[in-house]
């Protein structure tokens, strides 16, 4: 497994690197190996076969014995994206919760999760998806948000499956249950997404027997704990991708959340400070905290 990091020193000096495992405190520093390598974005250019890539990465972890830890309020999102995408109703447990929340359109997420076509929609331009330790957004006229867990491909800028990430597709559930043609503000909104912290390179991981852990805690108890497997995942990876790319162009780094499976009971909602983590097996913890959206915050902030 080789997962790559980005993060912002004291100085706020970008920085890359390289472990192999999610721990933070094994970093290979490539940036103070080589200054070209300023970036995971830099690296890529470098080597843009990912395959050779891991070769190169796994010599150079095994030349050198060099190791930071890095802070994980220091950590950014990998690579600067340009668009985040998700797929929906991708395990049983999603679809069960959507037939459970819709009034009256029941038959629409029993056709989407037996269909051919997955249902894949925009998310976020880039800038505005969260990374680690950054606040996640709520909208102020939603009653029912949750987080969800979801495995990330992460897709580079010639449209290759390049890596996996965790994220998080905070959704309001009152706005998507009410009519199904309010998804997009049900899943669109200022921080709606989050990922991180690392990417696992592609080849090094096995994407379908993935364990997904979330907690969250509202002033220091946990409110709700869940696992699931990617074992359940009814698509893969590369068909996600596929659909995505049949009518659009990849020019930029892309992330693309899979679905999920995890649903905290339907009187969950998430509210301002409550903290959530996202485990998953070989790419590490995600953690973000909730807040509400308010005009200000929404205007001058970016990734
Ligand atoms: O159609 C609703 C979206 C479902 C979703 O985001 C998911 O299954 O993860
Ligand atoms: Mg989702």
């Amino acid at each position: 497994m080789l997962n790559v990091w980005a993060w912002s020193d004291a100085d706020g000096k970008p920085h890359a690197g390289v472990s192999q495992g999610p721990q933070t405190d094994e970093i290979l520093d490539l940036t103070a190996m080589d200054p070209a390598i300023s970036s995971v974005a830099a690296l890529w250019t470098m080597h843009p076969d990912v395959s050779a890539l891991t070769a190169t990465l796994t010599r150079w972890l095994r030349d050198t014995s060099d190791r930071v830890t890095v802070p994980y309020e220091n950590l950014v999102v990998p690579v600067p994206l340009t668009e985040c995408w998700a797929a929906g109703v991708t395990y049983q447990e999603s679809r069960d919760a959507r037939r459970e929340e819709t009034q009256g359109a029941e038959q629409f997420y029993e056709k989407v999760y037996g269909a051919e076509r997955p249902e894949l929609f925009f998310k976020a331009p880039g800038p505005r998806v969260a990374g680690p330790d950054m606040e996640i957004g709520l909208r102020p006229d939603s009653q029912w948000h949750v987080p969800e867990p979801e495995l990330t491909v992460v897709i580079d800028p010639r449209g290759q499956l390049w890596g996996y990430t965790a994220g998080n597709d905070v959704s309001c559930r009152d706005i998507e249950g009410e009519n199904p043609l309010y998804l997009p503000q049900a899943k669109m909104f200022h921080r709606s997404a989050a990922v991180g912290p690392s990417i696992v390179l592609s080849g090094t991981i096995d994407p379908l027997h993935l364990e997904i852990q979330m907690t969250i805690e509202r002033h220091g108890t946990s409110v709700f704990e869940g696992h699931v497997n990617t074992s359940l995942l009814r698509r893969t990876p590369e068909e996600l991708l596929k659909y995505l790319r049949r009518a659009w162009p990849i020019d930029g780094w892309t992330a693309l959340m899979t679905g999920t499976a995890l649903v905290p009971p339907s009187e969950f909602t998430l509210t301002d400070g409550d903290r959530v983590a996202i485990t998953i097996d070989g790419i590490g913890t995600l953690r973000n905290t909730a807040r509400f959206i308010d005009p200000d915050w929404a205007a001058v902030s970016s990734v």
